[in-house]
């Protein structure tokens, strides 16, 4: 295979930049990766795991002080500040370059430079992307084999593109000191220094097809979005796709894979992806999306047969568990698993641990990376090069009092306006205080390339783009009552509101005006053999007027952040909703 000359002269000044004693091109062949593991078991950088239940599947401790993004550290380096926006970290690119150059010289002095070539999205999709990585954690080169097609197929694609993202990644010394992950829009380029974990270091994930991507899609008209992707199939066989945004700990990754309760038979749920979203414009005037992953890096903390038990069957063979706790015989543990804590275990620092140590055993933020084709519940179509036609795109968020658990905006403007106005609760399993509302519209304030007012007029230009736009709702599944229960049962039962959801996409679906949107009429939702009672529906599909009003005004000093490029339309939808609510 001929390297492009483009891709030969960067790797080559890399390596003049980082020293390392040898450079291996990846080709993400199997033989190639078992030798990597094999290296990798070798020097303790993974552990195998019990290969009787855990076939294939290792363990990997990162540094104590590298357990998650760190978004204090992660800037954009436009030219003007003004393009990053107010919501961003911004650095200049002379700045960023001058300050994080040194970090990478001779950072791999004595280490292996691997080059990872990989394509986020389908093999032969015309909306696949080619991603280069370089970097000197075999970790991240095993990981991303996982979370990307990775190797030959890139360069087969490259050749017929041309254009690729390039991220240098080095583990650094791991100083959070010295830790930074700088995206250069205009370069399509990714600097990212001193961590080894997650989104920090598998640079195809958060940083090239949500911060780096979402600048290609306002450049090229299309979007890169924080979004699942599923499939849901109902008895007759008719399958209609969604897209899902929502801020963490809201339950994602289980809504990708959502298990059907008994009571709804015939009903399939297909996932296609449980975090990222390319889409386009088709030719059939309908919004198509892909996944542009191939992989899961899924939480670990409270992941069971209850919560997801598509998610456990993936995760049983071929994944890396990051942070997890050791059982003695040699099985990843969690907080939150089906199995009982055990009596003695090493925790995620490698400490021994037994339930009376006072800590946690797994990191909050343990991880599972598992290749997607292993999840039961995977759409027949999720490689499909053309992608899925989208329905109804749906936002989310946990609200215990406010949001009703479901409602549907008039129109795209008043659909942007609830993506952009999305706001959630934080709960224990984030830093920080518990309880606190959160703005994260669209669920990407931390994955923006460019500045939040000229990403929500995208949103509005796509509307005019696609003469057959999805039809926008959003969800609250944590509504509580006085008392501090949750009014709706949450995980498979969230079937019945997506049914709703499909019914509206298809212009059925009984619906009544709301100062908010439409919401569904008491009777809409199939609650049968559930112990919903019409108080507690009527209780989840109230519009408390005085809260909404507050709610408005909490809005404003978000939106007057980003001045003059807030596109007018969306405070005309402020308005709007203000004198709705009167
Ligand atoms: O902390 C990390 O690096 C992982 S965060 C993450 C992982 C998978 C999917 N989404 C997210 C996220 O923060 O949205
Ligand atoms: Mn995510």
């Amino acid at each position: 295979m001929t390297i492009p000359k483009a891709l030969n002269d960067w790797v080559r000044e890399s390596e003049a930049l980082c020293k390392p004693s040898r450079v291996v091109w990846c080709e993400g062949s199997d033989t190639e990766h078992a030798a990597l593991v094999r290296d990798m078991v070798k020097s303790g950088v993974l552990l195998p795991l019990d290969s009787k239940t855990y076939p294939g599947c290792h363990l990997h401790r990162s540094d104590p002080s590298d357990v998650a993004r760190t978004e204090h550290l992660t800037f954009i380096c436009s030219e003007k500040k003004e393009d990053a926006g107010p919501t961003n970290n911004w650095m200049s690119p002379a700045d960023a370059r001058a300050r994080v150059r040194p970090l990478f010289d001779g950072a791999m002095k004595g280490r292996t430079m691997y080059v990872v070539p990989y394509l986020m999205g389908p093999a032969r999709s015309p909306f696949s992307k080619v991603g280069v990585e370089i970097t000197d954690s075999p970790y991240v080169v095993a990981s991303m084999r996982t979370m990307t097609r990775m190797g030959t197929i890139a360069l087969e694609h490259l050749a017929g593109m041309g254009e690729f993202v390039k991220g240098l990644h080095s583990l650094g010394d791991l100083s959070p000191e010295r830790r930074s992950i700088c995206h250069f829009p205009r370069e399509r380029e990714i600097w990212s220094v001193g961590s080894g974990y997650g989104g920090n270091a598998l640079l195809g994930k958060k940083c090239f097809a949500l911060r780096i991507a979402s600048v290609q899609a306002r450049d090229e008209g299309w979007m890169a979005e924080h979004m699942l992707i599923v499939g849901i199939e109902d008895p007759k066989g008719n399958v209609t796709y969604v897209a899902a945004a929502f801020p963490s700990a809201c339950g994602k990754t289980n809504l990708a894979m959502l298990v059907p309760p008994a009571s709804q038979k015939g009903w399939k749920v297909w996932t296609v992806g449980d975090d990222i979203a390319w889409m386009r414009v088709g030719a059939d005037g309908r919004l198509w999306a892909i996944n542009p992953e191939a992989g899961f890096f899924g939480v670990l903390p409270y992941t069971s047969s209850k919560t997801n038990p598509n998610a456990l069957a993936t995760l049983k063979h071929n994944s890396i568990f990051t942070n997890a706790a050791l059982t003695a015989d040699g099985k990843p543990w969690w907080e939150g698993a089906d199995d009982p804590a055990p009596s003695h275990a090493t925790d995620w620092r490698g400490q021994p641990w037994t339930p009376s140590s006072g800590t946690v055993a797994a990191h909050p933020n343990s991880r599972f990376t598992a290749p997607a084709a292993q999840c039961p519940s995977i759409s027949p179509k999720w490689e499909d090069p053309q992608g899925v036609p989208i329905s109804a795109i749906v936002f989310g968020g946990r609200r215990s009092k406010l949001a009703p658990l479901v409602y549907q905006a008039r129109d795209w403007a008043h659909g942007v306006f609830m993506g952009a106005t999305m706001a959630s609760e934080t709960t224990a399993a984030a830093t920080g205080a518990v309880g606190v509302t959160r703005r994260d519209p669209m669920a990407m304030l931390p994955f923006c390339g460019y500045h939040m007012g000229d990403y929500f007029a995208h949103w509005l230009r796509m509307g005019e783009r696609a003469p057959k736009p999805p039809a926008i709702f959003h969800v609250n599944w944590f509504r509580k009552d006085d008392a501090g229960k949750f009014l709706w049962p949450g995980f498979g039962e969230n079937l019945r509101v997506l049914r709703w959801i499909v019914d509206r996409a298809a212009g059925s679906g009984k619906s009544v005006e709301s100062p908010i949107g439409h919401l569904p009429t008491r009777d809409a939702l199939d609650v049968t053999a559930l112990s919903v009672t019409p108080p507690t529906m009527d209780a989840l599909l109230s519009v408390d007027r005085t809260a909404w009003q507050t709610e408005l005004a909490e809005q404003s000093p978000f939106f007057d952040k980003l001045g003059d490029r807030l596109p007018q339309r969306l405070r005309d939808e402020h308005a709007t909703l203000s004198k709705r609510l009167k």
